[in-house]
């Protein structure tokens, strides 16, 4: 088992984690000056999102240059200080790359798009005509370049152009860029939308948006080896990529440790079982039994299959956990850490993102003007333009968008919640007067202090790591149950995802009588039911060690 098999990785949207200078936006050096309360919550390595040069029309996601700090997150000084600084604490930094697009401003763009036969022409994809492929980000994929008369590929914003990786000098670039930040030191990357960088030569396309031409296309195991062998190949980094409605079979290829690509992979299946037929812009409840299958099927399948999967309910691009799964209401502390429990348990390597370990909520911002993402207001114009009402358009943003995830952390009580003594980029939620680390932190029975236990339990409980998933009850419309087993001992994992009490008899295979027993981790004061016959209050979760 290697040790980030063991670790527990932390996300840094640093936009929105704390400004040092007092700022409206984040900076490095808030994210030094927060290095012990990380160290105190336990976590192994951070990931912090993109903070290199860019125009930030995507914050940070469309790079300008890979080689600088922006101006708005500090300079290469602070960037080198906080590694160290982390380091000094054992903690990892993670760099988050972008390396599917770059931004239009990149000086390769400009290079690009400047003549037809421009050496840097064919570092991006161009067509005389456009397929009818569409961007992520709604829309077109194309864009049309006055200046040399063709179309450029874009499958996010238009400000996103594709870099074309079937170009070899694409490739040593891009690695020649890595080796540059492995080399100043950095514990691993983040490989944003990886599984999308190589698109098949003849472009079809059918009557569908075109993912699934270009989505883990015909050479992206190859591009991935040759990263390994020419960046990672004989230094301890933790390289995770980020797979966007990528499968089971790709995933293990991409991460089982004989194929030398990466380490560990992000999908997202399991965060669109509220979309309806795959419509993210629809308000829905989410489906719980997909939910679990969806989870329990990556879980028996990678582990099948050697892979390894990194294990995620929130980062800067989704709602709120407790807001989308659990309940944000009278409910919010307990059911934020009943879903923790239930992540933490899982085998892969657990992600906290920024103010989960509070159970931090969306914020509720009712009005368009109130939200700043790219995405959003696309798609808010998209729909307009298209006959929406501003009611329903709405009444999804407000469940959907990706800004849910990106107001301030809470630090305290102080205006701006401790952000920055300026008013912030986004509005901070009026709930961080009674949700915040200062007041999580005196009290033990806080959503924060079970993170901290829960980052905790992955070091001393083995089984969490390498017990073998199993789960129970898998038609059961309310709780999820699970096992984590090994020779003659198991993790029994309960969670009621749910605000009404119920009660389930357990096969006496996995809890009975005999067996010796240890409460590992609870979300209540107390624990009465631990034998076949199991009751569960509101959100109820607790995890058994039980000895055959
Ligand atoms: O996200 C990739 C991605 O496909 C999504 O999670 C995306 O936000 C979603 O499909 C929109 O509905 C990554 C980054 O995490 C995201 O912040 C960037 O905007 C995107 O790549 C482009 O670089």
């Amino acid at each position: 088992m290697q040790d980030w098999q063991r670790s527990v990785i932390y996300q840094i949207y640093p936009k929105s984690f704390h400004s040092h200078a007092g700022n409206p936006t984040g900076d490095l050096l808030g994210v030094v000056a927060k290095l012990d309360y990380l160290q105190w919550l336990g976590v192994d390595c951070l990931w912090i999102t993109p903070f290199l040069r860019s125009p930030q029309r995507d914050n940070g996601y469309d790079i300008s240059d890979y080689y600088a700090i922006d101006p708005s997150y500090g300079t290469m000084a602070d960037c080198e200080l906080l590694i160290a600084e982390a380091g000094k604490r054992g903690i990892k930094l993670m760099l988050d790359i972008v390396v599917n697009h770059t931004s239009i401003e990149h000086t390769w763009f400009q290079q690009a798009r400047s003549s037809l036969d421009n050496p840097y022409r064919d570092f991006y994809i161009w067509r005389d005509q456009p397929n009818n492929w569409e961007s992520k980000f709604g829309g077109s994929a194309w864009e049309y370049e006055a200046q040399t008369g063709q179309y450029f590929l874009h499958l996010f914003d238009h400000t996103q152009a594709d870099l074309n990786w079937d170009n070899p000098k694409v490739r040593a670039e891009v690695f020649k860029m890595m080796r540059f930040w492995r080399d100043k030191g950095v514990g691993g990357f983040r490989l944003d939308v990886i599984n999308l960088i190589s698109k098949p030569a003849d472009f079809p396309e059918d009557d569908t948006d075109g993912r699934r031409f270009y989505t883990d296309g015909p050479n992206v195991h190859e591009y991935l080896q040759q990263m390994h062998r020419e960046v990672f190949e004989g230094h301890d980094l933790i390289n995770v990529g980020e797979m966007s409605s990528t499968s089971l079979e790709h995933c293990i290829r991409y991460s089982a440790p004989e194929s030398k690509e990466l380490s560990m992979t992000f999908n997202f299946h399991h965060l669109k079982v509220d979309y309806p037929n795959l419509q993210k812009w629809i308000r829905a409840d989410f489906d719980f039994l997909q939910l679990k299958r969806i989870l329990s099927d990556w879980q028996t399948g990678m582990q099948a299959g050697g892979g390894w999967n990194a294990l995620f309910w929130c980062n800067h691009d989704q709602p709120r956990v407790v807001s989308r799964f659990g309940h944000d209401g009278e409910h919010r502390v307990v059911s934020a850490k009943m879903l923790g429990t239930a992540l933490h348990f899982l085998q892969g390597t657990p992600f906290v993102y920024q103010g989960e370990e509070l159970g931090m909520t969306n914020p509720g911002f009712d009005h368009i003007d109130q939200y700043r993402d790219v995405e959003t207001l696309n798609i808010f114009r998209l729909k307009r333009e298209a006959g929406a009402s501003d009611a329903e358009n709405m009444a999804a943003i407000m469940q959907k968008s990706r800004d849910n995830g990106r107001t301030p952390m809470h630090w305290n009580t102080e205006p701006n919640a401790g952000f920055s003594t300026v008013e912030p980029w986004i509005g901070v939620p009026a709930n961080a007067q009674t949700i915040n680390v200062a007041s999580q932190l005196d009290d033990p029975d806080s959503v924060l202090h079970h993170y901290r236990r829960l980052i905790a339990l992955r070091r001393s409980e083995a089984l969490m790591s390498d017990g073998v998933y199993r789960q129970l009850l898998p038609e059961h419309l309310q709780l999820w149950v699970y096992v984590r087993e090994g020779d003659g001992e198991r993790l029994l994992v309960l969670n009621n995802f749910y605000g009404s009490p119920c009660e389930v008899e357990l096969p006496d295979d996995v809890i009975s009588e005999t067996m010796a027993q240890r409460l590992v981790i609870s979300n209540y004061p107390d624990c009465p039911s631990r034998n076949r016959q199991i009751f569960l209050r509101p959100y109820e979760s607790f995890v058994l060690h039980l000895t055959d």
